[in-house]
């Protein structure tokens, strides 16, 4: 358990022996020395009391002493295992450069007699030190001058007294001082964790790769994505590229345990398992859209899994593939009045061992000013003030996560932009655009942020914070149309009393005939103690200030209540498939088939595309002579809701008959219908209160022909019960294939995603000239640009829930035009609809 937990987590040092705290010097890739500090390791002298306090405990009792031996003799093996005749085992990796010998494929496989030759040619010329244990060869690779380097570890057993002779010894070995003693051989060191010895002893499965001219190969976990991967494994897959090429890999799946400590894969730039080439490790999920890529510096890639012993997830899938290294190169002189730059590989993680110089000059007399829409130059531990290991310089240097501010102004015409990144851990890099401006009129016709950002006008003092440090909505005189918060600000007057504390100070949400401060609102309105809620009663009556706490209690029904099965309500707010039992019978927990990808492994304005199975409850429903008209989401194997308007006739068409329809499922791009399920209809099934011109109830449901199989790719949303609570301010995702903008006609052909907020009633009415029903919920982004639009009508609006499950929360309805400033979109609210939705279709 415990050689587990040390491989898990990386966290042991190489140098088992004494207890004071001591320093080997290494040698890195160029090298250079560098030092390395260990952790003090257990010492003697607490070995020494323990012996003693095991003879004490002797005449205490024999449980106790047992106990005691049994520690002891575990002290001991570890002691012989490790600290053998008081010496320090010490672990070096490196790697050789042969440079008389010719590279041919045979050298990438170990069982061809060729590697058996060359590996027992190289390891007579390795004569270390009278200390060396033994040492182990690592594939050998192509070098990019026609010879071969061979990776290797080598395990050295030395006195403590020698200990830093044995260091400087590993020191002389590098680059040409070693090249006098062996002729052809060149060797470099690299220091090593104990991790490698421990997993080559638990036993390896080790895979070679090679990428071929433009070709893209895969490497994926064991078993995926058929099973999930197995326990204690330690597998890898060395990637080796033509000369002059590096390689490039990206990961389209990757769902491995959340805890790096215990399952985790890495990527190295080397073929050896070099800590101090580490360039990635990683675990958890990650969407198979959010971009993994990675680039060699050279032309050789290590990726590893390692697993511990419970908890197996799917794994992941990765695509390789080999780039002239010249693709790479990155820098140059940038001239004019605009310009972008990127950091080399962008959006992939930058390479490391990467250095690159910009030269900027524009007009004389002018200034420039560097904008980044994104900076992420990040390497753990690294100080993110003076930035040593990986950073962009632009008169200082920029590292880290984000960048301290957006928008960096020199002042002068020239400009020297540097980016580095170390031979260890890379990130995504950065994109930058330069820009020219006129020192005495740095915005023209815009306004300036404080952070130099310069935004339309008309932005000012809008109640928006557009420049994104506020500084665009401070000292304003508020006009007729706004509020005065306490802080200053100005805020549109229809946001007050919206239950929402838009000042930031909650002035406008005060004198609205609300509870006082220290009291509680409940649902109902009732005003109650603060100190009351989560008290385990019933103090509003309606259950609300027992809603929100860890525990549910049992309360009168009402119309903002739970009832579970056995028609007992409880308190709690949203309980519905939460992951938690409830109600006394379980039934919030029964159905909860629905709303998660089940496939973890494996149109909309101003969004982005989607993934296979991100959404499996979205439907594409075409009419047969027009294709993609609307959207839908499955609730069951076979139901669809859509929206009423999808389905009314017009004078051209019959959108009322089901023979006209047809279903696509597990869709995602609409070039692509021949993958995806295509069904037909047998019903439908129109809210009967639909209101052609309000929009009122805009609802219907869809009966299949037939069931469709359930599968990754098609899977129900879970339906919320009526007293299901979506806020203001919830974040929520829109997706369909509607039009990507309002002024052209054409949609989208992959399915695309945004994420949008739920806009309270009273708000969003006054923002829609009153046309808003209590059956409809508006959601959006008030600045405008990301909405729903033509096409994406009938589709879901999906709120993630408590436990990562997705509830229908609106169906796409209506809107002003799509994307426009202070014009949500509109929905229909479902939760208005459930028992006539369990009514007509069982679900
Ligand atoms: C439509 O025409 C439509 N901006 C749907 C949604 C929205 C606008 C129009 C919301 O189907």
């Amino acid at each position: 358990k415990k050689v587990q937990y040390d491989i898990k987590t990386n966290r042991v040092q190489i140098d088992l022996g004494i207890g004071r705290k001591q320093r080997a010097h290494v040698y890195n890739d160029h090298g250079l020395d560098e030092t390395e500090q260990f952790l003090p390791a257990s010492d003697a002298k607490k070995l020494q009391k323990k012996r003693i306090s095991f003879r004490a405990m002797v005449a205490i009792g024999l449980p106790t002493a047992l106990a005691i031996i049994a520690l002891v003799t575990g002290l001991l093996v570890w002691h012989f295992h490790y600290r053998y005749n008081g010496r320090v085992r010490k672990l070096f990796s490196g790697y050789l450069t042969i440079s008389s010998q010719t590279f041919s494929d045979a050298y990438e496989n170990s069982n061809t007699t060729e590697y058996k030759e060359l590996a027992s040619k190289v390891s007579k010329q390795v004569r270390l030190s009278c200390f060396l244990l033994h040492y182990n060869f690592f594939p050998f690779s192509e070098g990019s001058n026609n010879g071969i380097i061979a990776y290797y570890l080598s395990e050295f057993n030395v006195p403590e007294s020698q200990v830093s002779a044995v260091d400087e010894a590993m020191a002389s070995l590098d680059g040409v001082g070693n090249a006098r003693k062996n002729t052809f051989l060149t060797f470099r060191y690299l220091y090593l964790r104990l991790v490698l010895n421990l997993c080559c002893l638990l036993g390896s499965v080790k895979r070679s790769h090679h990428a071929h001219g433009n070709q893209t190969d895969i490497i994926r976990s064991p078993g995926f994505p058929d099973s999930a991967y197995l326990p204690n494994l330690y597998t890898e897959w060395q990637i080796r590229a033509d000369p002059e090429h590096r390689i490039r890999l990206e990961f389209d799946v990757l769902d491995l345990e959340k805890d790096c400590r215990n399952d985790f894969i890495k990527v190295y730039d080397s073929l050896a398992p070099s800590e101090k080439q580490v360039i990635a490790e990683k675990c958890g999920y990650r969407l198979p859209g959010e971009k993994l890529i990675f680039i060699s510096s050279g032309n050789v890639m290590l990726v590893t899994l390692v697993t511990n012993e419970e908890k197996n997830f799917p794994g992941f899938r990765a695509f390789y593939s080999q780039i002239p290294a010249k693709i790479q190169d990155c820098g140059g002189r940038l001239t004019g009045l605009r310009g972008t730059f990127t950091s080399p590989g962008y959006p992939s993680h930058y390479p490391p061992q990467t250095d690159c110089v910009w030269d900027i000059e524009v007009p004389s007399g002018k200034h420039i000013k560097v904008k980044f829409d994104k900076l992420s130059i990040h390497n753990p531990e690294q100080n993110a003030i003076s930035c040593p290991e990986d950073y962009l310089e632009i008169n200082y240097r920029i590292c880290g996560e984000k960048p301290p501010k957006t928008v960096y102004t020199i002042k002068s015409n020239q400009a020297t932009v540097r980016f580095h990144s170390d031979l260890s851990y890379v990130s995504e890099g950065f994109s930058a655009e330069f820009e020219a401006l006129e020192p005495t009129n740095p915005c023209p016709g815009r306004f300036q942020c404080d952070s130099d950002l310069c935004v339309p006008p008309n932005l000012q003092c809008d109640g928006y914070n557009d420049c994104g440090d506020m500084s665009d909505e401070r000292g304003c005189t508020c006009n007729e149309t706004q509020i005065k918060c306490m802080n200053g600000f100005c805020k549109p007057s229809f946001w007050r009393c919206d239950g929402v504390n838009d000042c930031g100070d909650n002035t406008d949400e005060e004198n609205c005939g609300n509870c006082k401060a220290q009291e509680f609102r409940c649902r109902n309105s009732r005003c109650i103690p603060a100190q009351k809620q989560c008290n385990g009663y019933n103090d509003c009556g309606d259950g609300s200030d027992e809603s929100q706490c860890e525990k549910s209690i049992a309360v009168h029904c009402s119309a903002l209540t739970h009832k579970c099965k056995n028609n007992q309500c409880i308190s709690k707010l949203n309980p519905m498939c939460d992951g938690e039992t409830d109600c006394a019978d379980g039934s919030d927990e029964a159905e909860c088939k629905c709303g998660m990808k089940p496939y973890k492994s494996s149109r909309i304005v101003g969004g982005k595309d989607s993934n296979d199975g991100e959404w499996p409850w979205q439907v594409s429903l075409h009419m047969k002579t027009q294709g993609h008209v609307c959207g839908a989401s499955v609730i069951s194997n076979r139901w669809l809701v859509t929206a009423a308007h999808c389905v009314q006739d017009n004078e051209k068409f019959n959108y009322s008959q089901p023979d006209q329809w047809e279903v696509y499922l597990g869709l995602l791009n609409q070039g692509e219908t021949s993958k995806s399920t295509l069904k037909h209809v047998k019903r439908i099934v129109s809210h009967p209160l639909y209101d052609h011109l309000s929009y009122d109830n805009d609802i219907t449901l869809m009966e299949l022909d037939s069931p469709v199989n359930l599968s990754q790719n098609i899977w129900p949303v879970c339906l919320p019960e009526a007293t299901h609570d979506f806020p203001a301010g919830k974040s929520v995702w829109i997706t369909g294939w509607g039009k990507l903008r309002e002024e052209v006609d054409a949609i989208a052909s992959v399915l695309q995603k945004a994420e949008v907020r739920i806009i309270n009633n009273t708000v969003c009415s006054k923002l829609m000239d009153n046309g808003i029903t209590p059956r409809m919920i508006c959601a959006g982004v008030l600045s405008g640009g990301v909405d729903a639009c033509q096409g994406d009508s009938g589709g879901p609006m999906t709120s993630t829930e408590s436990n990562g499950r997705m509830f229908l929360a609106g169906v796409v309805s209506w809107g002003d035009g799509c994307g426009r400033r202070n014009r949500p979109g509109i929905y229909t609210r479902v939760t208005e609809y459930r028992s006539w939705i369990r009514e007509m279709t069982g679900v």
